[in-house]
């Protein structure tokens, strides 16, 4: 063993390791966590490879490399005196500057001695049996490998820390000088008089390439996917940034309860919300501010509408082809495929206009591809035909890194019974909270994928972090405990909310290193948390509030005993929690507080915000007798219908009720028309109060009638009817199934989607998701007491549960997690198979009693709806 200094082992029962914590990396995470550790009294040796502390900014030494978040946020919080006692020269600082900063800070807090350097860990195996880690080390200069052993092992290896092996032919062939910035020589490059190639256009060579060019006396820039980039308008601090920074009382508060780590007002509207001429003033004052979150910042649906995107890519665009002279150039530099913003923004200083230099040229190799390196340069040419052949006297390679899971795979990192972390994360990384990965106990990461990182201010996100972490060991050591590690399912679960969160985003879009899609043969999956810091925060602040919810915790000594708490910290949908956060902001009132005039009023105006749905073949407005008199229908024929006569689909809306329309669910009728090929007839029907029980369920039933009798005319055949409804509306659905047995058209199927079947409203589920979530309760209550009497109430008319449910047409029902009506109607489905009914039973995890019928509004009930959808169409054939 090197560097380490040995224990001895204080208990006869419990191994004691050579150190509490094996920290790997030195950089801003590494530096911050020693010193939290010390104070904590652990015992912690951290190793870098490196000589000295700094991280990324001890590596990335290449001309121009800065910060592209503002020097006043990029900072540490944690120590107060640090803000009186260094002063950033500009607004962006450059590498040497925050690296004298991390130096400084390394220096005043003493901590390189804990650190050893020039050491590479390059395994670290857990062993269950003592539960301890043992983390092989190997040292820079062949010196002598070792081994120490720890309780904790943190991965403090940086986001952006493993560069990208040149993958193009002939790499190793060039006999010329060869940099890779992310491993730039201390000294520094001259290029005076050199002949330069730069490989890649992303953020490094965007920074490098103005100043390269202001030594070479030729650069050719070989460019694979042009970036978008926004002026820095470097210099000085803004003393306006500068003031609301001092002025604020809370201001690092506010950094960390915000969406990106850094203090900004939101954007309320949407870039589609306003007139061109509007958005373009706005445009050109996010180009003025200069910062990576000022442009994509300016209205709130950037990330999520292709259109809205495409005004702000439009304008960079614009901007590119008003510096560059050279129109072809020009073309080039202008990113066309993908979404501004899913690829990461630059921030430059005279990059565009570096091209319009004499000596600086652009090959797209889009068109034009590297065939491969030779001795002296580069060959390009898509064909034997049109070879090109440039000679050069160096090669800078600035093509990325494996980032987000490069540096923590790289080290071998074997969990318990061997399990191998770089094969548990081939298909994607898999982590409760980007801290911790199930199988590996004890193994925590810093920043780690699933955890907001490189979408926020890293410093902001490594604070908290690093406080998780440690504040958990102090923790563990309070309870006796001194092994954790998260459950499988709080892990399964935090891997769908962090793909279900960018699933609602552009993000997917793009070929990017947040989707891993820049290393040849990497998993393609979502890397960072897209929810945002502030989300994200919350979620790590709710799980220990839950004590430590989604994680077990053992004592090694049992001391203590065992604690598994298992369970999801975000079980609800994202975009549905979207949703309710932002009518939360509204301040709505409560839709019972209303009369029903007003409810009903307040539910239209709604409804019209709603995307439209999908387009159908055919749509017709028209009217039906009801039991008292002439109603509305409105009629969807489904796209790319085929010959013949199509099933129907009698479809009741939902509303309690009181509410709603035959045009109210018009997207779900579409959405259905479309998916299951039927025709579907959505049917007004009296309301209440002004008509109570049975006027709806009479009105249903003289609908389905009429179906029977009109069903050729409405170009369907009537001998595959169905009925299908949502809510209240699948109540009465249900209904017409259970009365059309005996004396009415024969039905072929019903779909009922988080149906009303039983008055009493004391399931769990009303206990659980009484409150919060749209349908409320009392709303429900609201409902039922306009809708019928209470002696009414157990009829088995709209008390389904009740009715006798032999013989009914077989049945799709659908419930929601988070619905007041899911324990009903998971209770209907199982009664309808016990009375001998057919029925299949899907159940939307994530989703709330409104989710089923936001078509085109939330994402994540798409796959339960279609799914529904499927398995009522093979009911109808
Ligand atoms: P990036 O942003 O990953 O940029 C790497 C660039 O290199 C990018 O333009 C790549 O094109 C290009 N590249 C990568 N491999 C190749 C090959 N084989 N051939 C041609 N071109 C290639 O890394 P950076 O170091 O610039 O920036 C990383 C982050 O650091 C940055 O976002 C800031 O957050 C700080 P591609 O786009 O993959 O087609």
């Amino acid at each position: 063993m090197t560097d380490v200094h040995t224990r001895e082992a204080q208990s006869g029962e419990q191994t004691v390791p050579d150190v509490d914590v094996v920290v790997v990396g030195a950089g801003v995470a590494g530096l911050y966590l020693m010193k939290r550790l010390r104070d904590q009294g652990f015992d912690a040796r951290a190793f870098d490879a490196a000589d000295d502390v700094g991280g990324t900014w001890y590596w990335n030494r290449y001309p121009g490399a800065r910060c592209d978040v503002e020097s006043i946020d990029y900072q540490y919080s944690w120590d107060p005196e640090l803000e009186d006692e260094w002063t950033w020269s500009e607004r962006y600082a450059t590498q040497p500057e925050i690296l004298r900063y991390v130096e400084y800070v390394a220096d005043k807090h003493d901590l390189r001695r804990d650190i050893t350097f020039e050491t590479r860990i390059v395994d670290a195996r857990w062993d269950d049996a003592s539960s301890t880690w043992t983390v092989r080390t190997e040292r820079i200069d062949g010196g002598e490998p070792g081994t120490v052993t720890c309780r904790w092992y943190v991965m403090a290896t940086g986001c952006l820390s493993a560069p990208k092996d040149p993958d193009i032919e002939g790499a190793e062939a060039f006999e010329g000088e060869v940099y890779i910035t992310g491993r730039w020589p201390h000294d520094g490059v001259d290029f005076t008089g050199q002949r330069v190639a730069v490989i890649g256009t992303g953020s490094s060579a965007i920074q490098s390439i103005p100043l390269i060019a202001d030594q070479a006396s030729e650069l050719v820039v070989f460019q694979r996917t042009p970036n978008f980039s926004l002026p820095a308008h470097n210099g000085p601090p803004r003393p306006e940034k500068v003031a609301r920074f001092e002025q604020a009382e809370n201001y690092r508060e506010e950094a960390r309860w915000s969406g990106a780590g850094v203090p900004r007002d939101m954007p309320e509207l949407g870039a589609l919300m306003v007139d061109d001429e509007t958005r373009r003033q706005r445009y050109e004052q996010a180009w003025e501010e200069g910062t990576i979150f000022s442009l994509t910042g300016a209205y709130n649906d950037l990330f999520l509408n292709p259109d809205a995107n495409e005004t702000a890519a439009d304008f960079v665009r614009s901007k590119i082809r008003a510096i560059v002279e050279d129109p072809t150039t020009a073309e080039a530099l202008c990113p066309t495929t993908y979404p501004i913003g899913t690829k990461r923004l630059c921030l430059d200083s005279g990059y565009y206009s570096t091209f319009n230099r004499e000596h600086v040229s652009l090959v797209d190799l889009r068109t034009e591809p590297i065939r491969t390196i030779t001795a002296d340069g580069i060959e390009t040419g898509s064909d034997a035909e049109n070879v090109r052949s440039f000679e050069f006297d160096a090669i800078v390679f600035a093509t990325g890194f494996d980032a987000m899971t490069g540096a923590i795979v790289r080290v071998d990192i074997e969990g318990r019974n061997g399990v191998s972390l770089r094969e548990k994360w081939a298909d994607g990384p898999q982590t409760y909270l980007g801290l911790m990965t199930a199988e590996f106990p004890n193994l925590f990461m810093v920043t780690g994928p699933q955890s907001p990182s490189v979408l926020s201010n890293m410093a902001v996100s490594i604070e908290q972090h690093v406080e998780w972490i440690t504040d958990t060991l102090g923790r563990l050591r309070d309870d006796g405990h001194d092994v954790i590690e998260p459950t499988e399912l709080a892990e399964r679960a935090w891997v769908q909310h962090t793909n279900d969160f960018a699933g609602m985003t552009l993000f997917t879009q793009a070929n990017s290193w947040y989707m891993g899609a820049n290393v040849p043969g990497k998993a393609r999956a979502v890397l960072p948390y897209i929810g945002g810091v502030d989300r994200y925060r919350q979620a790590c602040v709710d799980v220990v509030a839950a004590d430590y919810l989604g994680f077990r915790r053992d004592s090694s000594s049992d001391v203590a005993a065992e604690v598994v708490n298992d369970g999801i910290i975000r079980p609800l949908a994202p975009d549905v929690t979207v949703m309710l956060e932002m009518m939360s902001e509204m301040g709505l009132p409560p839709v019972e507080s209303m009369s029903p005039v007003e409810a009903r009023a307040f539910t239209e105006a709604s409804a019209a915000m709603s995307p439209p749905g999908p387009d159908v073949a055919e749509v017709t407005d028209g009217t039906y007798l009801g039991a008292d008199g002439a109603l509305a229908f409105r009629r969807y024929v489904p796209l790319g219908a085929g010959a013949g006569p199509l099933p129907l689909i009698a479809y009741f809306h939902g509303g309690g009720w009181v509410l709603g329309s035959a045009t109210s669910d018009d997207a779900f009728c579409r959405d259905m028309s479309n998916r299951t090929g039927a025709i579907v007839v959505s049917f007004d029907y009296r309301h209440a109060p002004e008509h109570r029980f049975p006027a709806a369920h009479e009105d249903a039933w003289a609908a389905l009638q009429w179906v029977a009798d009109h069903a050729v005319e409405l170009g369907s055949d009537p001998t595959r009817i169905a009925v299908a409804g949502w809510s209240a509306g699948a109540n009465l659905a249900g209904h017409l199934a259970h009365r059309s047995r005996e004396n009415g058209p024969g039905l072929v199927a019903q779909l009922l989607v988080t149906p009303v079947t039983d008055h009493e409203m004391a399931t769990r589920s009303f206990v659980d998701n009484g409150e919060g979530y749209i349908l409320t309760a009392s709303l429900m209550r609201w409902f039922w007491d306009h809708y019928a009497d209470e002696a009414d109430r157990s009829d088995p008319r709209v008390s389904l549960l009740r009715a006798d449910l032999s013989g009914v047409a077989p049945a799709v029902i659908v419930t929601a997690e988070f619905d007041p009506l899911r324990d009903e109607g998971v209770a209907y489905a199982n009664a309808l198979r016990d009375a001998g009914s057919a029925a299949t039973h899907l159940s939307a995890g994530g989703q709330i009693h409104t989710s089923l019928k936001a078509v085109g509004a939330l994402l994540t009930p798409t796959a339960v709806r279609e799914q529904a959808f499927d398995d009522f169409a093979r009911l109808l054939v």
